[in-house]
């Protein structure tokens, strides 16, 4: 681990089971959920199950297994969600955000799947 991480985080504590979460996938490595405030009508958040801080942390540093675990599963939410292009689907947008310029609210890695309508231009 790279970066100081808080055990206290949010998903930490979904992971640890101390608070309840809307679970749609989950494998050795990773876990997947619902986010608690959707920003589509598809919004899935997939965590990591090791203390990883943010996507570089991650990417720099968790195994090879734990790399490829936690892109299987977006893999399949995907799918699940009907929203990968190999089904013939219209697709999605899955975007992390990285400490203060990347607006990153909570410090545990996380991927946002997005998807069921156009998400619109990267414009802020
Ligand atoms: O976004 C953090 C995301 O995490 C944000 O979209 C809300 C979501 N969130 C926060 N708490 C919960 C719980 N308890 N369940 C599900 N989703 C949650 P960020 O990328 O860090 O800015």
């Amino acid at each position: 681990m790279a970066f100081a991480y808080d055990d206290t985080n949010i998903f930490a504590r979904i992971l640890r089971g101390e608070i309840p979460c809307n679970t749609v996938a989950e494998n050795d490595h990773a876990l997947a959920f619902r986010d608690i405030a959707p920003k589509a009508p598809v919004h899935v958040l997939v965590i990591p199950k090791g203390k990883y801080v943010s996507f570089d942390d991650f990417a720099a540093n968790a195994s090879d297994a734990e790399i490829a675990g936690f892109h299987r599963l977006c893999a399949q939410v995907v799918r699940a969600e009907g929203l990968g292009l190999d089904g013939g689907n219209a697709g999605f947008r899955a975007i992390t955000n990285a400490g203060p310029h990347g607006v990153q609210e909570v410090p545990h890695y996380h991927l946002h799947i997005m998807g069921g309508r156009v998400m619109g231009p990267m414009v802020f």
